[in-house]
Parts: C-alpha cells; structure tokens; sequence
C-alpha cells in the first residue's frame, strides 16, 4: 500500500494489459505454448508487442509495468487503465447499474446494453421494485448531470449475436463485466419453461459472447459473474476452494495418490438456475483454453443491499430492489418483511451458511478485478464473499436493528420449499480477492441493513413494499408444487438454540485484518457522523 492506496496491481506488465497487441514474430495463440514458455520467449525477445495507446513505441518487449506507463494512473482500487473501455452486460439490473455509476465516477468510459428482461420478469411475478427506479433514459440523464458520467447505451438482447457484435465492435471494450444472466433459482424451478429460459438465456447467452469476444476483442478480460453455490455445500464439509485445485490437493484412492492440483473443483449446483452457472464455468474455461481469451469468473456470494455512494447521490440514481419470493435475495426481502411486520421467512431450520456480501463492497471487488485483468488464456476464480453467516443469524440482526426503528419483529421457521441441506457445515477459501486484488471488506452486515431501514422506511417506499407484499411469501417448490409452506415455529429472536456448525473462512489474512476491517470502517464512519 501507498499510503491510503491500495498498489496490488503495480507490477503487473504489458502480458496483462488491453491494450497491448501481442503480435511479434508469432501468432501465440495458435502456437499451443505454456504462458510461462511464452514469457521465455519473450525474455528472448521473441515476442513482441505494440500498444494500441501508445503507437509511437513500435514494437516493444511485454514488460513495462503498470507503475510505470503513463497510461495506468493510481487510484484508490489499485492502478486502473485511464478512460478504460468497459462494456457491461445487464446494465439496467440490481449490479450493472449501481457498477455503470461507480466505474464512470472513476473515470472509465462506460457503455451498456440489457433487454430490460429482469424488469418484465418481476412485473410477471406481479411485483416490482420497492426502490422505485428511473427508466434508463432517465437514469442516463441523471448520471450526466449528478455525477458527469456519460454512459452508452444500446437496447440489446444479447442473444442476439448480431446486434451484440455490431455494439462490441462501436465500444471497443478493453473489458467485459458480464451481468446479463437470469439470476434466480426459484425462477428456474418453476416448470419446464422457466427452466428453459433461464438455461437458453444464460448459457447460450454467455458461449456468443465468447465466440463474439474471439473474434471482436480477444484481449479484452471477461468478468463473468458466476456464483458461489456452484459448489453447493458438500456435506463431508470439505472446503471450497477457488473453483481450482491448489496445487497440494491430492487425490488418493486404493492405496495411490495423484495431484489435483490446477483441475477444476467439483460442482454441485442447487438449481436449475445454479446449473446454468456451472455451464458457463466450463465453456468460458475452454474458450480461455482454445483462443487465450482471459476470464475472471466471479463466485459471489448472496447479495444484498442498497447503497454505494453513487446510487445514493440522487433519487434518479438508485438501483432496483426486489423482495419477490422469485428475485429477492434473503436479507433484502427479511429487511421488508420486517417493515411489513411480518415474521421473517427462514427456510427449514435456517441453518443453511451462505457467503455473503454488501452491494457496496462487491462493486468494490469488481473494481479491483476490472483493474488488473488476467494474462492472455488465463482463466482464474474468486470466491467473492466478505462473510459466512447462518440465514438465521442474518434474521437475527435484521430483528435487531428493526427494533431499533421502531419495528417489532419475530421469525417463522418454514417448511423449506427448496431442496437443499438446511444443516450443514461450510469452508471457504476466498484469498485471492484479498491477497492478489488488496480487497477489504468495509460493510458489516449490520452497517448495511441500517442503512437499508433508513431508506426503505421513508413512506413512499413503505406504500410500495406494501403493494408488493402478497408476491413475498414463497410458493415455488422445487418439487414442482405450487403452495405456501406451513409454518413450523414462530418466535422471537435469540430464543432458539443454535445447530453445532461453524462456518470457516480462509482469506490468508489474520481475521483481525479481514473480518474486524469492515468493523474498524463502521466504528469510523460512526464517530466521523457524530462529530
Ligand atoms: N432463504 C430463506 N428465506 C427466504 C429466502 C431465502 O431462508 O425468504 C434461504 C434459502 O433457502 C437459501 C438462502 O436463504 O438457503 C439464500 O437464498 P437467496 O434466495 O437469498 O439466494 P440464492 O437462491 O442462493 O441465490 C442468490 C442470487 C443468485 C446468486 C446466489 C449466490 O439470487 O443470483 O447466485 O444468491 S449463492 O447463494 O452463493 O449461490
């Protein structure tokens, strides 16, 4: 670090950077070369590049480090490419929004398309954003004069390779934050259609894209949200490491033993929905195998949240938040159940851990990734979480700080409608977003559900929490039934004991470093707001 800024990024060189044009005596990518023997090569000036930005240095050696080129300047998120071209998939939706915002205050150029699916499918569910938001002309305007950001935009379906490819080619993206994607597991467990849309759109969505990038921006880096119940929650409670093997993992069997090292981890998906992500894994592993495209696949945790400093500069800026039983997410919908004086919805025994993460820290680990892109066929995995909480202890703290708003509120175990182990042990590996990309978490989920009742609790968003309210209660069964779970408990909190596990996580920091980090950052912005 210097001084405040975080400089993970610094020695990182032309292998890494967008601009660069690999070009040389070689055609790398079809020479079926090993990056280290291509670096080799280099070292023996056999490959050359030449910088898109910077045409007056001809060719040149891949080695000049993002320290000390004119065109990556320092930023609090580590040193990121000046005016960066980014494209972002899904920009109308609950993150490519709030990041479009985040990554234009930054200076990148930003551009976008989305088909505007996700608003027609929560208006299907009969619901709709509590947060009420602008249309995207709106929005645009509004980013324009709030914040100065100018965003390009194009109503895209991107299954429409034609269309997509045309935009690709106006942007030129020197990185691809891919967002568009169906994101729910009880959408996908509908009934056969639903299923699907949700695997034609997203797989079938993201394996054009790959084709497209080949062909349009090889040397663009592909930021692929995936998720982090790809590898669902083995029940031998071995840990879940970042989608790839290190290299001490062996696999012994009768008596032999071979290194796992570098293989992909298993899956074991719990929806149709989690099923499509693990799709996309495998096909954007080959591409970066077959054409050397470069790929961050982002195993993020459950999200939940509404704030960064972006969204909340203006009511014109905010981001959507749904608490359907189809599209919101756990803490989100707890949060407006309490608000309604609902008991809070917890599923089974609410023993099932999840990671998870606040809005705000999750754009900022996007940041981080954008900034220090992958080297040409590297395809590498972050598990992006700041957490590990039970979903009981995450109702527990929603129950707590609604009290302190005025909100009395209990919790009703029910029947879980989903097929998954309510009960279960949980270790995961997340190092790299801390160790390669100098994240720190700053939101503590207590911080960002006060954050949520001070907004949420303004009466013309109670009005539309309430006009929602009937579309909260989960109906959609994994088994295909279509009926509202009984209940089995209703209680307060702290009155039931909790199950035997603990989560692990490993973030290859000490926990006073990570864990207490965001703690440190709340105690801060507590005093700072009293002085
Ligand atoms: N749950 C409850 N009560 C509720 C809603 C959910 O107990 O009212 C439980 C679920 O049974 C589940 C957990 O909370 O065990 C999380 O459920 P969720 O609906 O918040 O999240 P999930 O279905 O897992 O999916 C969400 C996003 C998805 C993302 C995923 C990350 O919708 O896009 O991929 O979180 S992860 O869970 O790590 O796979």
């Amino acid at each position: 670090m210097t001084g405040k800024w975080s400089t993970h990024n610094a020695e990182k060189t032309c292998w890494n950077c967008p601009a660069a044009e690999l070009k040389g005596n070689i055609d790398f990518r079809a020479c079926g070369q090993t990056m280290q023997r291509l670096k080799l090569m280099a070292e023996d000036t056999e490959i050359l590049i030449r910088c898109r930005r910077r045409p007056e240095l001809g060719y040149f050696e891949p080695t000049i480090t993002f320290k000390e080129c004119p065109e990556w300047e320092l930023t609090e998120y580590g040193y990121l490419l000046r005016d960066m071209r980014v494209l972002i998939l899904g920009i109308d939706g609950y993150l490519g929004w709030t990041l479009a915002l985040k990554l234009g205050a930054l200076g990148c150029q930003v551009s976008g398309v989305d088909n505007f699916l996700r608003r027609k499918m929560v208006r299907e569910k009969g619901s709709m954003s509590v947060v009420p938001i602008a249309s995207m002309k709106e929005r645009l305007k509004a980013a324009k004069e709030v914040l100065g950001v100018e965003i390009k935009f194009k109503k895209i379906d991107i299954l429409d390779r034609p269309k997509l490819g045309a935009f690709m080619k106006e942007v030129q993206p020197e990185a691809i934050v891919h967002y568009g994607e169906i994101p729910s597991a009880p959408y996908s467990m509908v009934d056969a259609d639903h299923a699907i849309k949700v695997q034609y759109n997203n797989v079938i969505g993201t394996l054009g894209l790959l084709f497209l990038m080949r062909d349009i921006c090889p040397e663009a880096s592909l930021i692929k949200l995936g998720t982090l119940g790809e590898y669902g929650a083995p029940l031998t409670g071995r840990p879940l490491f970042e989608g790839i093997f290190p290299a001490d993992a062996v696999l012994r069997w009768r008596g032999r033993e071979w290194s796992l090292g570098g293989e992909l981890t298993p899956r074991d998906p719990v929806s149709f929905y989690h099923v499509s992500k693990v799709q996309d894994t495998f096909n954007i592993y080959e591409a970066c195998k077959y054409w050397w495209l470069r790929s961050y696949d982002v195993m993020q945790g459950v999200i939940y949240g509404v704030h960064t400093d972006e969204v909340a500069a203006d009511p014109r800026l905010r981001t959507r938040l749904d608490v359907d039983e189809w599209f919101g997410t756990v803490v989100n919908r707890f949060v407006c159940q309490a608000i309604l004086g609902m008991p809070l919805t917890v599923y089974g025994e609410g023993e099932q851990i999840r990671g998870f993460i606040a809005l705000e820290d999750a754009m900022e680990c996007m940041v981080r990734l954008i900034s220090s892109p992958p080297e040409p066929g590297q395809y590498a995995v972050v598990n992006q979480v700041s957490g590990l909480y039970k979903v009981i202890e995450l109702a527990e703290i929603v129950a707590e700080v609604a009290e302190e708003f005025g909100y009395p509120t209990t919790i009703q175990k029910l029947e879980n409608p989903r097929v998954e182990a309510d009960l279960h042990p949980y270790e995961v590996v997340s190092e790299n977003l801390p160790l390669l990309f100098g994240f720190r978490p700053k939101v503590t989920p207590r911080l960002e559900i006060t954050r949520m009742f001070e907004l949420l609790t303004q009466p013309h968003i109670v009005e539309r929490i309430k006009k929602v309210a009937h579309a909260i209660m989960p109906i959609t069964w994994w088994s295909g039934e279509k009926r509202e779970p009984a209940v089995l408990d209703i209680f307060k909190p702290k009155t039931r004991p909790k199950g035997p596990y603990k989560p692990t996580l490993h973030t290859g920091l000490k926990p006073t470093i990570y864990v207490k980090a965001a703690k440190r950052a709340e105690v801060k912005r507590r005093r700072e707001a009293h002085r």
